[in-house]
Protein backbone atom coordinates (compact mmCIF):
# COMPACT_ATOMS: atom_id res chain seq x y z
CA UNK A 1 0.00 0.00 0.00
CA UNK A 2 0.99 3.58 -0.77
CA UNK A 3 0.86 6.60 1.23
CA UNK A 4 -1.60 8.04 -0.73
CA UNK A 5 -3.70 4.84 -0.67
CA UNK A 6 -3.39 4.95 2.88
CA UNK A 7 -4.55 8.11 3.03
CA UNK A 8 -7.55 7.71 1.35
CA UNK A 9 -8.62 5.23 4.27
CA UNK A 10 -7.90 7.54 6.52
CA UNK A 11 -9.61 10.29 4.59
CA UNK A 12 -13.05 7.77 4.43
CA UNK A 13 -13.01 8.29 8.32
CA UNK A 14 -13.16 12.05 8.10
CA UNK A 15 -9.28 12.44 8.99
CA UNK A 16 -6.96 14.46 7.44
CA UNK A 17 -3.51 12.96 7.49
CA UNK A 18 -1.63 15.87 6.34
CA UNK A 19 -3.31 18.35 8.88
CA UNK A 20 -2.32 15.52 11.43
CA UNK A 21 1.41 15.35 10.42
CA UNK A 22 1.29 19.15 10.08
CA UNK A 23 0.01 19.76 13.72
CA UNK A 24 2.84 17.09 15.37
CA UNK A 25 5.72 19.26 13.77
CA UNK A 26 4.51 22.07 16.31
CA UNK A 27 4.64 20.27 19.44
CA UNK A 28 7.40 20.32 21.74
CA UNK A 29 8.61 17.32 23.41
CA UNK A 30 10.78 17.23 25.70
CA UNK A 31 13.98 15.14 25.61
CA UNK A 32 16.28 13.67 28.68
CA UNK A 33 19.39 14.52 28.68
CA UNK A 34 20.32 11.60 31.43
CA UNK A 35 19.83 8.67 29.20
CA UNK A 36 23.26 9.49 27.88
CA UNK A 37 25.24 8.88 30.63
CA UNK A 38 23.38 6.66 33.05
CA UNK A 39 21.86 9.37 35.43
CA UNK A 40 25.60 10.66 36.04
CA UNK A 41 25.84 14.29 35.21
CA UNK A 42 29.28 16.51 35.54
CA UNK A 43 29.24 17.73 39.34
CA UNK A 44 30.17 14.95 41.24
CA UNK A 45 32.48 11.82 41.39
CA UNK A 46 31.55 9.78 38.78
CA UNK A 47 32.35 6.32 40.56
CA UNK A 48 29.61 7.68 43.50
CA UNK A 49 26.79 5.61 42.67
CA UNK A 50 23.27 6.85 41.80
CA UNK A 51 21.56 7.80 45.44
CA UNK A 52 17.78 9.16 45.83
CA UNK A 53 15.91 5.88 44.80
CA UNK A 54 16.42 5.41 41.09
CA UNK A 55 18.59 2.94 39.75
CA UNK A 56 20.75 2.64 36.15
CA UNK A 57 21.75 -0.87 35.21
CA UNK A 58 23.67 -2.24 32.43
CA UNK A 59 27.30 -1.50 31.87
CA UNK A 60 26.96 -1.22 27.89
CA UNK A 61 30.19 0.73 25.99
CA UNK A 62 30.14 3.66 25.15
CA UNK A 63 28.78 6.18 28.17
CA UNK A 64 29.15 10.02 27.50
CA UNK A 65 31.53 10.90 30.01
CA UNK A 66 32.07 14.70 29.32
CA UNK A 67 29.79 17.76 28.14
CA UNK A 68 30.91 17.18 24.47
CA UNK A 69 30.41 13.83 23.99
CA UNK A 70 26.90 13.88 25.37
CA UNK A 71 26.12 16.89 22.78
CA UNK A 72 27.64 14.97 20.10
CA UNK A 73 25.46 11.63 21.25
CA UNK A 74 22.64 13.75 21.68
CA UNK A 75 23.03 15.23 18.30
CA UNK A 76 22.68 12.22 16.68
CA UNK A 77 19.49 11.34 18.39
CA UNK A 78 18.13 14.68 17.25
CA UNK A 79 18.90 13.73 13.69
CA UNK A 80 16.92 10.41 14.03
CA UNK A 81 13.63 11.55 15.42
CA UNK A 82 11.19 13.99 14.42
CA UNK A 83 9.07 16.49 15.99
CA UNK A 84 10.27 19.70 17.43
CA UNK A 85 12.03 18.98 20.17
CA UNK A 86 13.36 20.78 23.89
CA UNK A 87 16.20 19.05 25.86
CA UNK A 88 15.30 18.43 29.76
CA UNK A 89 18.15 19.19 31.63
CA UNK A 90 19.41 18.27 35.21
CA UNK A 91 20.97 20.61 37.46
CA UNK A 92 24.10 18.20 37.89
CA UNK A 93 24.75 18.74 34.45
CA UNK A 94 26.27 22.36 35.11
CA UNK A 95 29.34 22.68 32.45
CA UNK A 96 32.53 24.22 34.91
CA UNK A 97 35.15 26.23 32.96
CA UNK A 98 38.63 26.73 34.13
CA UNK A 99 38.72 24.48 36.58
CA UNK A 100 36.18 26.45 38.39
CA UNK A 101 33.18 24.48 40.61
CA UNK A 102 29.99 25.80 42.25
CA UNK A 103 28.10 23.20 44.45
CA UNK A 104 24.35 22.82 43.66
CA UNK A 105 22.90 25.63 46.39
CA UNK A 106 25.47 28.12 44.33
CA UNK A 107 24.82 27.04 41.08
CA UNK A 108 24.30 29.84 38.52
CA UNK A 109 23.20 30.59 35.14
CA UNK A 110 26.49 31.03 33.58
CA UNK A 111 26.98 27.58 34.75
CA UNK A 112 24.88 26.60 31.65
CA UNK A 113 25.74 28.97 29.01
CA UNK A 114 26.81 26.15 27.16
CA UNK A 115 23.69 24.54 27.08
CA UNK A 116 22.39 27.47 25.84
CA UNK A 117 24.89 27.84 22.68
CA UNK A 118 24.03 24.21 22.23
CA UNK A 119 20.40 24.92 22.31
CA UNK A 120 20.43 28.60 20.27
CA UNK A 121 22.41 26.90 17.69
CA UNK A 122 20.32 23.63 17.23
CA UNK A 123 17.16 25.78 17.79
CA UNK A 124 15.36 24.19 20.50
CA UNK A 125 14.22 24.87 24.09
CA UNK A 126 14.88 23.55 27.59
CA UNK A 127 13.78 21.91 30.62
CA UNK A 128 14.85 22.44 34.16
CA UNK A 129 15.36 20.08 37.10
CA UNK A 130 17.02 20.72 40.10
CA UNK A 131 18.70 17.54 41.42
CA UNK A 132 17.87 16.03 44.97
CA UNK A 133 20.41 13.22 44.71
CA UNK A 134 23.27 11.45 44.56
CA UNK A 135 25.12 14.19 46.66
CA UNK A 136 26.80 13.82 49.93
CA UNK A 137 24.55 16.51 51.40
CA UNK A 138 21.47 13.73 51.02
CA UNK A 139 21.26 12.71 54.75
CA UNK A 140 19.55 10.73 53.51
CA UNK A 141 16.85 13.07 53.11
CA UNK A 142 16.97 16.35 51.18
CA UNK A 143 14.14 19.06 51.58
CA UNK A 144 12.48 17.23 54.53
CA UNK A 145 15.44 16.69 55.94
CA UNK A 146 15.01 17.64 60.34
CA UNK A 147 18.98 18.94 60.00
CA UNK A 148 18.11 22.70 59.77
CA UNK A 149 21.26 23.08 57.52
CA UNK A 150 20.98 20.16 54.80
CA UNK A 151 17.33 21.53 54.49
CA UNK A 152 18.66 25.29 53.68
CA UNK A 153 21.28 23.74 51.47
CA UNK A 154 18.38 21.84 49.22
CA UNK A 155 16.29 25.11 49.29
CA UNK A 156 19.29 27.37 48.59
CA UNK A 157 19.81 24.48 45.36
CA UNK A 158 15.85 24.70 44.40
CA UNK A 159 16.07 28.91 44.33
CA UNK A 160 18.77 28.70 41.96
CA UNK A 161 17.48 25.95 39.69
CA UNK A 162 14.33 28.91 39.86
CA UNK A 163 17.14 31.53 38.55
CA UNK A 164 18.81 29.37 36.26
CA UNK A 165 15.42 28.10 34.58
CA UNK A 166 14.35 32.09 34.14
CA UNK A 167 17.84 32.55 32.30
CA UNK A 168 16.78 29.32 30.05
CA UNK A 169 13.14 30.53 29.49
CA UNK A 170 14.71 34.17 28.51
CA UNK A 171 17.52 33.49 26.57
CA UNK A 172 15.99 30.53 24.17
CA UNK A 173 12.43 32.83 23.94
CA UNK A 174 10.74 29.18 25.32
CA UNK A 175 8.99 28.65 28.47
CA UNK A 176 11.35 26.32 30.83
CA UNK A 177 9.32 23.77 32.88
CA UNK A 178 11.16 23.22 35.93
CA UNK A 179 10.55 19.87 37.59
CA UNK A 180 11.10 19.14 41.68
CA UNK A 181 11.45 15.81 42.64
CA UNK A 182 12.66 14.44 45.87
CA UNK A 183 13.31 10.75 46.31
CA UNK A 184 12.97 11.35 50.47
CA UNK A 185 11.47 8.50 51.85
CA UNK A 186 12.61 5.54 54.36
CA UNK A 187 13.03 1.60 53.44
CA UNK A 188 11.07 0.61 56.62
CA UNK A 189 7.61 1.53 58.47
CA UNK A 190 8.36 5.31 59.82
CA UNK A 191 7.58 6.72 63.06
CA UNK A 192 6.25 9.74 61.93
CA UNK A 193 4.16 10.26 58.43
CA UNK A 194 3.31 13.69 58.43
CA UNK A 195 6.79 15.93 60.02
CA UNK A 196 8.41 14.99 56.64
CA UNK A 197 5.72 16.15 54.79
CA UNK A 198 5.25 19.26 56.39
CA UNK A 199 8.76 19.87 56.09
CA UNK A 200 8.70 19.32 52.63
CA UNK A 201 5.95 21.74 52.14
CA UNK A 202 7.31 24.76 53.79
CA UNK A 203 10.38 23.72 51.53
CA UNK A 204 8.73 24.06 48.60
CA UNK A 205 6.88 27.42 49.61
CA UNK A 206 10.46 28.87 50.15
CA UNK A 207 11.65 27.60 46.87
CA UNK A 208 9.05 28.91 45.07
CA UNK A 209 8.88 32.43 47.04
CA UNK A 210 12.35 33.16 45.20
CA UNK A 211 10.89 35.72 42.27
CA UNK A 212 9.66 34.20 38.66
CA UNK A 213 7.41 34.91 36.04
CA UNK A 214 5.00 31.82 35.98
CA UNK A 215 4.55 32.20 32.02
CA UNK A 216 8.71 31.95 31.47
CA UNK A 217 9.00 29.43 34.16
CA UNK A 218 6.54 26.42 35.16
CA UNK A 219 7.69 24.65 38.70
CA UNK A 220 6.33 21.27 38.68
CA UNK A 221 6.01 18.59 41.57
CA UNK A 222 6.59 15.36 40.31
CA UNK A 223 4.66 12.58 42.84
CA UNK A 224 5.82 8.84 43.65
CA UNK A 225 4.34 5.99 45.35
CA UNK A 226 8.30 4.33 46.31
CA UNK A 227 12.12 3.98 45.03
CA UNK A 228 14.89 1.63 45.87
CA UNK A 229 15.39 1.72 49.14
CA UNK A 230 12.63 3.82 50.18
CA UNK A 231 9.95 1.38 49.34
CA UNK A 232 7.78 2.08 52.79
CA UNK A 233 7.10 5.59 52.62
CA UNK A 234 8.02 8.25 49.87
CA UNK A 235 7.18 11.96 51.45
CA UNK A 236 6.26 13.86 48.37
CA UNK A 237 3.39 10.71 47.75
CA UNK A 238 0.88 11.36 44.78
CA UNK A 239 -1.62 12.84 47.55
CA UNK A 240 0.75 14.91 48.75
CA UNK A 241 1.68 16.58 45.27
CA UNK A 242 -1.43 16.62 43.76
CA UNK A 243 -2.97 18.68 46.98
CA UNK A 244 0.41 21.35 47.08
CA UNK A 245 -0.17 21.68 43.83
CA UNK A 246 -3.93 22.34 43.89
CA UNK A 247 -3.53 24.64 46.64
CA UNK A 248 -0.83 26.76 44.48
CA UNK A 249 -2.28 26.73 40.95
CA UNK A 250 -0.94 30.57 40.56
CA UNK A 251 2.45 29.31 40.74
CA UNK A 252 3.16 25.06 40.24
CA UNK A 253 1.61 22.40 38.26
CA UNK A 254 1.51 18.74 39.08
CA UNK A 255 3.49 16.46 37.25
CA UNK A 256 2.63 13.20 36.37
CA UNK A 257 5.50 10.08 35.74
CA UNK A 258 4.01 7.24 34.69
CA UNK A 259 6.37 4.62 36.41
CA UNK A 260 5.29 6.29 40.06
CA UNK A 261 1.88 4.49 40.47
CA UNK A 262 0.66 1.19 41.37
CA UNK A 263 0.40 -1.23 38.76
CA UNK A 264 -2.57 -1.20 37.99
CA UNK A 265 -3.52 2.57 37.88
CA UNK A 266 -2.59 3.94 34.58
CA UNK A 267 -1.69 7.62 34.03
CA UNK A 268 -3.86 7.66 30.64
CA UNK A 269 -7.33 8.21 32.76
CA UNK A 270 -5.52 10.05 35.40
CA UNK A 271 -5.14 12.66 32.74
CA UNK A 272 -8.22 13.50 31.84
CA UNK A 273 -9.29 13.50 35.58
CA UNK A 274 -6.02 16.51 36.46
CA UNK A 275 -7.24 18.07 33.63
CA UNK A 276 -10.69 19.04 34.99
CA UNK A 277 -9.50 21.12 37.30
CA UNK A 278 -5.76 22.18 36.63
CA UNK A 279 -5.24 24.62 33.27
CA UNK A 280 -1.79 22.97 33.19
CA UNK A 281 -0.19 19.19 33.89
CA UNK A 282 3.02 17.36 33.15
CA UNK A 283 4.38 14.39 32.33
CA UNK A 284 7.21 11.75 32.66
CA UNK A 285 6.54 9.42 29.53
CA UNK A 286 8.78 5.86 31.23
CA UNK A 287 8.29 2.12 31.35
CA UNK A 288 7.74 0.61 34.25
CA UNK A 289 7.84 -3.14 34.25
CA UNK A 290 6.62 -4.44 37.26
CA UNK A 291 7.73 -1.11 39.13
CA UNK A 292 9.41 2.24 38.53
CA UNK A 293 11.99 0.43 36.33
CA UNK A 294 12.41 3.48 33.47
CA UNK A 295 12.81 1.10 30.52
CA UNK A 296 13.00 2.43 27.07
CA UNK A 297 9.71 3.55 26.21
CA UNK A 298 7.26 1.20 23.80
CA UNK A 299 4.76 1.50 21.24
CA UNK A 300 2.70 -0.21 24.06
CA UNK A 301 -0.81 -0.12 24.75
CA UNK A 302 -0.62 2.74 27.38
CA UNK A 303 2.06 5.10 25.77
CA UNK A 304 -0.77 4.93 23.18
CA UNK A 305 -3.07 5.34 25.74
CA UNK A 306 -1.86 8.61 27.26
CA UNK A 307 -0.97 10.25 23.87
CA UNK A 308 -4.76 9.37 22.63
CA UNK A 309 -6.20 11.13 25.71
CA UNK A 310 -3.26 14.13 25.06
CA UNK A 311 -4.84 15.00 21.60
CA UNK A 312 -8.68 14.16 22.58
CA UNK A 313 -8.35 16.54 25.98
CA UNK A 314 -7.07 19.14 23.28
CA UNK A 315 -4.10 19.19 24.88
CA UNK A 316 -1.40 19.55 22.13
CA UNK A 317 -1.79 23.31 22.83
CA UNK A 318 0.42 23.40 25.77
CA UNK A 319 -2.12 21.83 28.94
CA UNK A 320 -0.04 18.99 28.80
CA UNK A 321 3.78 19.61 28.80
CA UNK A 322 5.48 16.27 27.89
CA UNK A 323 8.66 15.08 29.00
CA UNK A 324 10.88 11.97 28.75
CA UNK A 325 12.51 10.29 31.63
CA UNK A 326 13.98 6.70 31.11
CA UNK A 327 17.27 5.15 31.30
CA UNK A 328 18.62 2.29 30.27
CA UNK A 329 22.78 1.24 30.57
CA UNK A 330 22.15 -2.46 29.23
CA UNK A 331 21.56 -1.28 25.06
CA UNK A 332 23.43 1.01 23.01
CA UNK A 333 22.26 4.74 24.26
CA UNK A 334 21.74 6.17 21.25
CA UNK A 335 19.41 3.52 20.24
CA UNK A 336 17.58 3.72 23.61
CA UNK A 337 16.87 7.12 23.33
CA UNK A 338 15.82 6.87 19.65
CA UNK A 339 13.48 3.98 19.86
CA UNK A 340 12.14 5.53 22.71
CA UNK A 341 10.97 9.29 21.15
CA UNK A 342 10.17 7.50 18.07
CA UNK A 343 7.67 6.02 19.78
CA UNK A 344 6.05 8.40 21.82
CA UNK A 345 6.03 10.63 17.98
CA UNK A 346 4.40 7.13 16.42
CA UNK A 347 1.76 7.12 19.67
CA UNK A 348 0.66 10.81 19.27
CA UNK A 349 1.02 10.96 15.56
CA UNK A 350 -1.47 7.94 16.06
CA UNK A 351 -3.85 9.57 18.44
CA UNK A 352 -3.66 12.23 15.58
CA UNK A 353 -5.00 10.46 13.18
CA UNK A 354 -7.66 8.13 15.33
CA UNK A 355 -11.05 9.23 14.24
CA UNK A 356 -12.04 11.16 17.69
CA UNK A 357 -14.67 13.30 16.93
CA UNK A 358 -16.37 9.97 15.56
CA UNK A 359 -15.52 7.45 18.35
CA UNK A 360 -16.80 10.73 21.00
CA UNK A 361 -20.22 11.15 19.06
CA UNK A 362 -20.66 7.24 18.90
CA UNK A 363 -20.10 7.23 23.09
CA UNK A 364 -22.16 10.32 23.61
CA UNK A 365 -25.60 8.98 21.79
CA UNK A 366 -24.38 5.53 23.45
CA UNK A 367 -23.87 3.98 20.84
CA UNK A 368 -21.28 1.21 22.30
CA UNK A 369 -21.52 -1.98 19.91
CA UNK A 370 -20.46 0.27 17.27
CA UNK A 371 -17.67 1.95 19.17
CA UNK A 372 -16.28 -1.57 19.90
CA UNK A 373 -16.12 -2.62 16.63
CA UNK A 374 -14.52 0.55 15.46
CA UNK A 375 -11.94 0.94 17.48
CA UNK A 376 -10.67 -2.75 17.00
CA UNK A 377 -10.64 -2.00 12.99
CA UNK A 378 -8.50 1.78 13.71
CA UNK A 379 -5.97 -0.51 15.03
CA UNK A 380 -5.52 -2.59 11.96
CA UNK A 381 -5.20 0.97 9.96
CA UNK A 382 -1.92 1.52 7.41
CA UNK A 383 -0.64 3.70 10.13
CA UNK A 384 3.20 2.52 8.74
CA UNK A 385 2.70 4.29 5.95
CA UNK A 386 1.62 7.64 7.71
CA UNK A 387 4.90 7.21 10.06
CA UNK A 388 6.77 6.94 7.00
CA UNK A 389 5.66 9.93 5.32
CA UNK A 390 5.63 12.02 8.41
CA UNK A 391 9.96 11.15 8.66
CA UNK A 392 10.46 11.68 5.22
CA UNK A 393 8.40 15.12 5.37
CA UNK A 394 10.39 16.12 8.38
CA UNK A 395 14.26 14.61 6.85
CA UNK A 396 14.49 11.89 8.78
CA UNK A 397 14.83 8.06 8.08
CA UNK A 398 12.56 5.84 8.23
CA UNK A 399 12.14 2.46 10.25
CA UNK A 400 14.51 -0.02 9.21
CA UNK A 401 17.20 2.54 8.30
CA UNK A 402 18.56 4.77 11.41
CA UNK A 403 19.36 1.76 13.34
CA UNK A 404 22.65 1.30 11.18
CA UNK A 405 23.53 4.63 11.09
CA UNK A 406 23.72 4.39 15.49
CA UNK A 407 25.58 1.04 14.85
CA UNK A 408 28.35 2.86 12.64
CA UNK A 409 28.45 5.73 15.21
CA UNK A 410 29.11 3.14 17.73
CA UNK A 411 32.38 1.89 15.50
CA UNK A 412 33.01 5.06 14.89
CA UNK A 413 32.69 6.67 18.36
CA UNK A 414 31.29 4.89 21.22
CA UNK A 415 33.99 1.75 21.54
CA UNK A 416 36.32 4.21 21.66
CA UNK A 417 35.15 5.75 24.63
CA UNK A 418 37.42 3.07 27.29
C1 LIG B 1 12.61 9.43 39.62
C2 LIG B 1 11.88 10.49 38.89
C3 LIG B 1 12.73 11.60 38.33
C4 LIG B 1 14.05 11.15 37.75
C5 LIG B 1 14.77 12.19 36.95
C6 LIG B 1 16.17 11.81 36.68
O1 LIG B 1 11.85 8.35 39.92
O2 LIG B 1 11.12 9.91 37.87
O3 LIG B 1 11.98 12.34 37.42
O4 LIG B 1 13.90 10.00 36.97
O5 LIG B 1 14.67 13.41 37.58
ZN1 LIG C 1 10.21 11.15 36.43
Amino acid sequence: MSYMEAKAKYAALGVDVEAAIARLKTVPVSIHCWQGDDVRGFDTDPSKPLTGGIQTTGNYPGRARTPEELMADFDVVLSLCPGMKKISLHACYAIFEDGEWADRDKLEPKHFKKWVEYCKSRGIGADFNPTFFSHPKCDPLTLSSTNEETRRFWIEHGKASIRISTYLAEELGQPCVMNIWTGDGFKDIPSDRLGPRKRYREAIDEILSEPFDFSKVKPCVESKVFGIGVEAYTVGSSEFSLAYAALNMDKCIPLMDNGHYHPTEVVSDKIPALLAFFPEIALHVTRPVRWDSDHVVLLDDETKEICKEIVRCGSLEGSVNIALDYFDASINRVAAWTVGIRNVQKALLMALVTPNAYLKELQDTGDFTTLLVAQEEIKTLPFGEVWAEYCRQSGVPEDGCWLPMVKQYEQDVLVKRV
